[in-house]
Formats: structure tokens, C-alpha cells, sequence
């Protein structure tokens, strides 16, 4: 290992400021590496160059095969601390007492894209996370999204064929708004509650430190006794499910392609550790068909109202890695590393889970010793009979490497009771190809969750239904789609048919017509029996009934020129700086800003380096030369257009006010009191006044959106 310490074993001496001298791989010290070795200043490079050979051959070898699925991820180290002990249902020693701290590491995904696609991408997040329990790795590799889009983990080649770039010209990158998605999906009903999500803001998030994480599968615990419950996982975060518009995170695509991976990085650095809750829901064994969905189907939540949330746990990431490769990149994450106290279900997803991850990660590590890399390694001991393959590390001394052995003392022995031992399910069946009609309401839990919808998530529904199916080249998919949406909820499959210009009659038709198109394709799993969820009431799945009461790590833009009064500046800085949030002072330029009360001010960002995508409000202090100045800036206009435009929260005071009134955001010769009839804008003409614009400006900040902002279509942004 390149150590500083077996680097100065190697070359045996340090260089200015106290550097390791730079040495082969070897440990031979070299001269230069800037050179390669050739006969004569001009001549040839020499076959002898071994500084050379070893430096471009390393370099060559550099990249190792991205992952097939969320391959563009970012990570962090933490903890998970037990809050409620779960001794009564698991064994699992890491869950038993309350305080109990576990070291984990957490990689955060996108699914589609490529490593180095945009964050911001409409998709899923990936959520996995490595437990380094006392008993070994237990990774709950899940998602932001409870659901999948598929039932049997035979079709998942499928779904991630369809939803990649197209294999004729590797189009479009990250995004499933192309033909080949949306023709598998309407020819899979089972994807339709999935879709509902995905189109939903959850797969737009403001912020992997605001998704929720669910280990979507049924899971079991095993008590001491061997009881058995079934168990889903969920991860709550504590500032709350938050998400951007549309327009933003396209515009972020460019602007900032690593806008979440900055997100979690700076937040940690800069001490707002992320944080989540731990939570659990149980349905016991007795109770496996009590319910109007089977516990098997990964495309069904368990609506809390019928399983109530327990939450019992916290995770809290305090730390950034040291090497994206060594950590973030190498590590690997499967369902089938699984600890005492806790088993797998026969949901037919997670099965075909179990095989997929450990065989990937042998293409992509290269090797079955993957789990001897420091990222993977377990930090409890590891002793078995497994010898050798590429890149072994350990160096095993005992010369048996058999069981049962004698010379070796018998060693290592089996941990008989106290080890994993599989649940002992009974079952007593014919061997099928087939899927159980358990699974086969495809519609009824899509309905549901568009009822819980508020009406801007609703809206936000439909228009992203009406891009995504825009975008498709292939009438008779869009079409398809459009019957679907029907069985979902006619409103919805109204408003998008509207948008592209198609008409819909009715639910029964649209299924013929469906029915007729599948039979023609060879679909073989239509929709069966439908439940009505009506009466379930499930405010969970609506992000309006989320955390809003916190400015924690918001950030805030105040747009500034020479001339801005300091102290209104100042003033409203320590305000939202005390409540968490992060201000940055916008610029013209990257001087210092002289404020007419004579200050100086460093500006973080100027109008050419930042955007207003990049915060979650702006705030215009007062100074009439500042604004003047702005006044000239479109940049600056069009911040405060794209701003208002994508529902943040405005402020601004004294002169701050004129310069709102002079963007687009209102029609000439609007007023303040005009201004303030907007949701989430606030502001002053009394420039003693900013405490209390502060006050009010925190309130809106916190509520996140201001959703029910009017004229925000005829904003030119
Ligand atoms: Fe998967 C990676 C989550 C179904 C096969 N998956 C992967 C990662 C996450 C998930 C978060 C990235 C892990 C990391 O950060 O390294 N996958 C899920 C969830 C699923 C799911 C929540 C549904 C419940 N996955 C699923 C199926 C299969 C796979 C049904 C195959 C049959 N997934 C893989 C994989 C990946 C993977 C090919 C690619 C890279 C890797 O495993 O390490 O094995």
C-alpha cells in the first residue's frame, strides 16, 4: 500500500515541504518521470523504460466496467444508532439495544445514466446502505421509490434494456422519455403503479439529502426463538421529502451536472451531517393474506394506514470518503449479504436480486476477492476455507483449507446455532413457470396514489406523462399509454391525452383495446382482479404532508452591486445564517462589493458563475446604486424571472423592491402590494424593517415551493 510510511521506507528520504519522494510501485525512488528515456534528446523512446511502461501501463488500466444499473452514484460514511430496541422481533445483534451505533457506508444513484451523466435526471435514486455489523456486512440495497416496475427479477433485463439509451445510436442518455421505455411499459401493466412515481417529483429530488428510502422487497426478521415477521425497511429523512420543477432540473443538467453530488459533499464538509429515520413496518406471518395485496409483490406498498410505521432506528452521514474510486466506486452492494435475525422472502424480485449483485460484482471487481477491498471488507472477523483467485490479499497461514480437518485443530469451526441459519419455511409446491394471480391488481394502488396527490403534484403528474409521451416517436405507444393512464384515474389520462393531442372514451374501452394489443405482442401477465383502495386514506405518498419547518441547508442568493446597503445585507445574512441556511452574495463581478454604508463585502459567486437554479431563494437588499446596476444585468432579471418562475421564495427590500417590479415576474406597473399577493414573496419599504422580512422570509423559505403561485406561465424563463 502507498502508504507515507512505505513510501519513505522506499526512498528513503522526503522532498520539499515534507513531501514522500515520488517512487515507482516497486518502492524505487525516481529521478524524474517527466521524461521519458530516448536514445538522444531527439531520438526514440527506449523499449528499457520501465518508469515509463509502468506509468502508461497503470494509466491504460485505469477504468474498471461502470455498473450495468446506477452506475453515476456518490457516496459517504456514517452511522446507524437503534433508537428502539428490536429484540422482541429479531435477533439481528446490531438491532438490539437502543444506542447501538453500526459504522455504514451509503452510495446514492441514479439508475439509467451513465457514471457520468447529470444528477438531476428524472429517475429513481438508488439508496443502498453497508452495515458494518458485529456479525458481518448486511447491505439494504434499496431505492427512493417503494415500488419497482416489475414483479419477477427475470423481466429486469428487460426494463433496463428498454429504459437505457437506445442500442442503435446510444440515445438519449439518462432519460426514459424515448420509445423503447414507454412501448415495454404499456405492454407491462404491471409497471403502472411504478410509473406513477416516477413521473411523480420523487424522481426529481431537490437533494438526495431530502429522498426517502424504502428496501422496496419483503424482508423478514427472525426472532431468538426462530419466530418469523415480515418486514419492509424505510429511511426518513429529517429535512424533510423535497423536490425541484421540471425546467429546473434540466436547466441544472447543464449547469451543474454534479448539483447532488456537490449537495452531499458540501453539506458534510460543511458539518450539516445528512440524517434519516430509521423506520420499520411488520405484518406477521399469520397475517401474510390478510390484505388486499400480496406481501410478495414488489409493485405494493403497504399502505400505513393498514401497517402502521415504526420508526426505530437513525442514520446519520458524517463523513465524505477520502478516494471516490477506492470507496465509492469499488464498493459492492448486495441483498444476499445478510447478517443473523434477518431473511429473505420469496418475493420473486428479491430472489432473482440475490444471484444478480454477487455475479455482477465479479465482472465488474474482476474478481471473487472483491470483498477483501477496504470498502468491502467486514469489520468483524472473516474465516473459512476459501483460498486464492486473482488479487488475494489475505495471506492465509493454517495449511488446511478443508473441512473437516484434524491438522488445523478442526478449525474454523461452524457457529451452529449462533450463525445464519436460513429460515425454515415450509413448502410444499409443484414446480412453475408462472406468476401467482396474487400479483396480478396492476391498477389499484396507481389510483391510490394519485388520490393522495395534492393538486400541484397532480399537475406535476400529468405534465411530466405529457413530455415523456411527447417526446415518443411511435403514435400507437403514446396511445397505449394514454388507455392505461385510464385505468388509473380518467382525469389524468384526460389531461395528458389533451396535451398530446389525442381523446379518450372510457376505462372499458381503453382496456379492449389494450387487451387487443397485448394479445398481439405476447404480454403474459395482464391485469386480474382489482382492489379498490378507496377507502384508504395514505397522506404518505403526497410530498405536501412532508417536513416544512426548517431552513436547514437552504440555500440563499442575495444579488448585490456596489452601492448595496450593508446593512440590510448583513442584517438578513445573520438571520438565515442562525436558522442553517447557506448564504452566498451574488455578483456583477468577483471585486469587492462597497456597500454605501462604506463596508466591504466578498462576493461567492458572480452573475456569470452562478444561476438561480442553484438556490432555493433570492434576496434583494436595498442601495440604490446596487440596484441601479442590477437593473442592467439581464442576468440578474432573468434570475429573479427563473426564480419566481420555478416557485422560490423572493425577497426584497427598499430599492430591492423596485428591482423586483422591474423583472418580468408582474405585468409593468405592478405594485408592491402586487408583490405581495404572491405566494412566498416578501419584503419591505422600510429598510429598518428586515428583521421582520427575515421572520417572514424563513417562514416561506421553509415551506419549500409556493406551488399555488399564480402567473407563473406567462414568465419568460
Ligand atoms: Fe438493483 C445495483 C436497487 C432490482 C440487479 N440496485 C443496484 C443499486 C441499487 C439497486 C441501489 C446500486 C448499488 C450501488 O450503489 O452500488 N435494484 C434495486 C432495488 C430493486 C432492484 C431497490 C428492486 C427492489 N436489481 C434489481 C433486480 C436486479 C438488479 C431485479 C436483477 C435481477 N442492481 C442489479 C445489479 C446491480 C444493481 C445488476 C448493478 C451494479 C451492482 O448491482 O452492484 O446487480
Amino acid at each position: 500500500m502507498a502508504t507515507d510510511e512505505s513510501n519513505e521506507n522506499g526512498a528513503g528520504a522526503r522532498g520539499p515541504n515534507n513531501c514522500p519522494t515520488l517512487t515507482t510501485n516497486q518502492g524505487v525512488p525516481v529521478g524524474d518521470d517527466n521524461n521519458s528515456l530516448k536514445a538522444g534528446p531527439r531520438g526514440p523512446t527506449l523499449l528499457e523504460d520501465f518508469i515509463f511502461r509502468e506509468k502508461i501501463t497503470h494509466f491504460d488500466h485505469e477504468r474498471i466496467p461502470e455498473r450495468v444499473v446506477h452506475a453515476r452514484g456518490e457516496g459517504a460514511h456514517g452511522y446507524f444508532e437503534v433508537t428502539k430496541s428490536l429484540k422482541k422481533y429479531t435477533r439481528a445483534k446490531f438491532l438490539q439495544k437502543v444506542g447501538e451505533k453500526t459504522k455504514v457506508f451509503v452510495r446514492f444513484s441514479t439508475v439509467a445514466g451513465s457514471r457520468g451523466s447529470m444528477d438531476t435526471a428524472r429517475d429513481v435514486r438508488g439508496f443502498a446502505v453497508k452495515f458494518y455489523t458485529e456479525e458481518g456486512i448486511f447491505d439494504l440495497v434499496g431505492n427512493n421509490i417503494p415500488v419497482f416496475f416489475i414483479q419477477d427479477a427475470i423481466k429486469f433485463p428487460d426494463v433496463i434494456h428498454a429504459v437505457k439509451p437506445e442500442p442503435h445510436n446510444e440515445i438519449p442518455q439518462a432519460a426514459s422519455a424515448h420509445d423503447t421505455f414507454w412501448d415495454f411499459v404499456s405492454l407491462t401493466p404491471e409497471s403502472t403503479h411504478m410509473l406513477m412515481w416516477v413521473m411523480s417529483d420523487r424522481a426529481i429530488p431537490r437533494s438526495l439529502r431530502m429522498i426517502e428510502g424504502f428496501g422496496v422487497n419483503t424482508y423478514r426478521f427472525i426472532d431468538a426463538e426462530g419466530k418469523a415477521t415480515f418486514v419492509k425497511f424505510h429511511w426518513k429523512p429529517k429535512l424533510g421529502v423535497h423536490s425541484v420543477v421540471w425546467d429546473e432540473s434540466q436547466k441544472l443538467g447543464g449547469k451543474n451536472p454534479d448539483y447532488h453530488r456537490l449537495d452531499l459533499w458540501q453539506a458534510i464538509e460543511r458539518k450539516q451531517y445528512p440524517e434519516w429515520e430509521f423506520a420499520i413496518q411488520l405484518i406477521e406471518e399469520k397475517d401474510e393474506h390478510k390484505f388486499p395485496f400480496d406481501v410478495l409483490d414488489a409493485t405494493k406498498i403497504w399502505p400505513e394506514e393498514l401497517v402502521p410505521l415504526q420508526r426505530v432506528g437513525k442514520l446519520v452521514l458524517d463523513r465524505n470518503p477520502d478516494n471516490f474510486f477506492a470507496e465509492t466506486e469499488q464498493v459492492a452492494f448486495c441483498p444476499s449479504h445478510m447478517v443473523p435475525g434477518i431473511d429473505f422472502s420469496d418475493d420473486p424480485l428479491l430472489q432473482g436480486r440475490l444471484f444478480s449483485y454477487l455475479d455482477t460484482q465479479l465482472s465488474r471487481l474482476g474478481s471473487p476477492n472483491f470483498h477483501e477491498l477496504p470498502i468491502n471488507r467486514a469489520q468483524s472477523p472473516v474465516d473459512n476455507n476459501q483460498r486464492d483467485a486473482h488479487m488475494r490479499y489475505t495471506i492465509d497461514k493454517s495449511r488446511t483449507a478443508y473441512s473437516p480437518n484434524s491438522l488445523g485443530k478442526g478449525c474454523p469451526f461452524h457457529a451452529g446455532a449462533k450463525g445464519f441459519n436460513t429460515y425454515a419455511e415450509k413448502i410444499d409446491a409443484k414446480k412453475v413457470r408462472e406468476r401467482s394471480k396474487s400479483f396480478a391488481d396492476h391498477f389499484g394502488q396507481a389510483e391510490m396514489f394519485w388520490r393522495n396527490m395534492s393538486g400541484p403534484e397532480k399537475q406535476h403528474i400529468v405534465d411530466a406523462f405529457s413530455f415523456e409521451l411527447g417526446m415518443v416517436e411511435t403514435e400507437m405507444v403514446r396511445k397505449r399509454m394514454v388507455d392505461i393512464l385510464a385505468q388509473v384515474a380518467m382525469p389524468l389520462a384526460e389531461r395528458v391525452a389533451a396535451n398530446l393531442g389525442l381523446t379518450i372514451d372510457n376505462p372499458a374501452a381503453a382496456m379492449k383495446r389494450l387487451k387487443a394489443e397485448w394479445d398481439k405482442y405476447g404480454v403474459t401477465f395482464p391485469p386480474g382482479e382489482r382492489h379498490d383502495y378507496d377507502g384508504i386514506k395514505a397522506p404518505e405518498l403526497s410530498m405536501a404532508t412532508t417536513v416544512k419547518d426548517t431552513i436547514e441547508t437552504r440555500m440563499v442568493a442575495v444579488l448585490a452591486a456596489d452601492g448595496v446597503d450593508g446593512a440590510q445585507l448583513e442584517a438578513m445574512k445573520a438571520a438565515l445564517e442562525a436558522g442553517g441556511a447557506v448564504v452566498e452574495i451574488v455578483a456583477p463581478t468577483l471585486a469587492a462589493l462597497k456597500s454605501s454604508d462604506g463596508k466591504s463585502f466578498k462576493p461567492d459567486k458572480t452573475l456569470r458563475t452562478a444561476a438561480s437554479v442553484f438556490y432555493d431563494a433570492v434576496y434583494v437588499p436595498g442601495g440604490a446604486d446596487s440596484v441601479k446596476a442590477l437593473k442592467k444585468e439581464g442576468r440578474a432579471v432573468n434570475f429573479i424571472n427563473e426564480a419566481f418562475a420555478h416557485y422560490k421564495s423572493i425577497a426584497g427590500v427598499d430599492q430591492g423592491l423596485d428591482f423586483l417590479l422591474a423583472t418580468d415576474i408582474l405585468p409593468k406597473g405592478s405594485t408592491d402590494a402586487d408583490l405581495f399577493k404572491e405566494s412566498g414573496v416578501v419584503g419591505s419599504r422600510n429598510g429598518g424593517d428586515v428583521k421582520q422580512v427575515a421572520q417572514k422570509f424563513k417562514a416561506a423559505i421553509a415551506a419549500h415551493r409556493h406551488w399555488d403561485r399564480k402567473n407563473v406561465e406567462r414568465v419568460p424563463a
